[in-house]
């Protein structure tokens, strides 16, 4: 299928990048483009999702337009989408070895190299669009993308993931106890594992671009992601049903390696960031379009749609209100507190 050979033409890329960059071609000190092409400076960004259809991609596509015409094309902005360059932990984890310049993970997978990222992994800490904004723009959010310096990385800017939805190929999950032993895909990250402990389920955590054949293989029941990736990954078509649950909610989180960053001039870094402010804020508005849109196609194309009663989400809040408490240190104290205000 279209996933599959993506991945393997993505594989390709990989290995032609890794085969060039080890002899000595390419990448010198992380000021690769520059010199030879009169001062231009090139980002590599990589992505777990598609360039085109997504709207992470597309938000990507919107940062690379808006550096290249502000910069007078002495940045170049280089994208490689579908995962081509690896998934969201080891994109981030070759952004801190200064071989990867730029990715745009969820804010989940992050929360392994920064503990302050579990924050946004609460589920339902977030009831709707307004309260996200609050603290993804407020003192929490850039405080947080600060914090990422000590993990060498230079956080830029919140893009929209979106709120979770589950999927399935069993049965319409319309209560918790609908979701007893469902055996399904979350991301590498602990709240999101004991969340779904909680509920019943039996959470397996495994990487994206793992999930589309584990879905037609069956080795899982289901898994849980926006309606946008839902639709931009092809899950709706190995899922029969789709519950509106929207449990999480998951940030992106733009991010350049800290030594690439350092390699730009003050002036420079002040446009990339105003570039990425700008890229931010059209891509928040257009997922929230696309989540609406996709949702519609899904239907069109047969999966069957639900919502869980008002009384029943009431019980899933009460059933996971211990893991506030057990995450509170590792978030910190003080910072879930200021997130909690700030959404008020
Ligand atoms: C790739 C990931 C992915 C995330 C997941 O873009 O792993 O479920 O939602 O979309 O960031």
């Amino acid at each position: 299928m279209k996933k599959r050979v993506c991945f393997l033409m993505g594989m390709l890329m990989a290995l032609s990048v890794v085969f060039v960059a080890g002899c000595g071609m390419a990448g010198q000190d992380g000021k690769s483009g520059q010199g030879a092409d009169g001062g231009v400076q090139t980002i590599k960004v990589g992505f777990g999702s598609s360039l085109d259809t997504s709207s992470g991609g597309q938000g990507l596509k919107k940062f690379k337009e808006l550096v290249e015409s502000k910069s007078n094309g002495k940045i170049k902005v280089d994208l490689y989408g579908d995962g081509q360059l690896g998934n969201d932990k080891s994109m981030t984890e070759a952004l801190q070895m200064g071989t990867l310049d730029m990715t745009l993970p969820s804010g989940s997978p992050l929360a392994e190299f920064n503990k302050a990222f579990l924050a946004f992994d609460l589920p339902f800490l977030f009831d709707n669009a307004s309260q996200v904004d609050k603290v993804i723009t407020g003192n929490s959010g850039k405080e947080m993308l600060a914090s990422l310096e000590v993990q060498n990385i230079k956080g830029l800017a919140y893009f929209e993931n979106g709120f979770r939805n589950i999927t399935n190929s069993k049965h319409p999950i319309q209560s918790v106890a609908d979701m007893k032993g469902l055996k399904l895909r979350v991301m590498q990250n602990p709240i999101m594992i004991d969340t779904f402990k909680a509920w019943g389920a039996n959470p397996t955590p495994m990487a994206f671009n793992e999930v589309f054949t584990a879905l037609e293989q069956k080795t899982i029941d289901g898994q849980d992601n926006p309606n946008t990736l839902i639709y931009d990954a092809g899950f709706y078509e190995a899922q029969k049903y789709l519950t509106l649950s929207r449990h999480f909610y998951t940030p992106y989180v733009l991010i350049m390696s800290k030594k690439k960053w350092d390699s730009f001039s003050a002036e420079d870094q002040k446009l990339l960031q105003a570039c990425a402010d700008e890229a931010a804020e059209w891509q928040r508005e257009t997922n929230r379009k696309l989540d609406e849109e996709y949702l519609g196609r899904m239907k069109e194309k047969g999966i069957a749609v639900n919502e869980i009663a008002p009384e029943e989400i009431t019980k899933m809040k009460e059933m996971v209100k211990p893991i506030y408490e057990q995450y509170a240190g590792q978030i910190g104290e003080a910072r879930l507190k200021a997130i909690q205000s700030e959404i008020q």
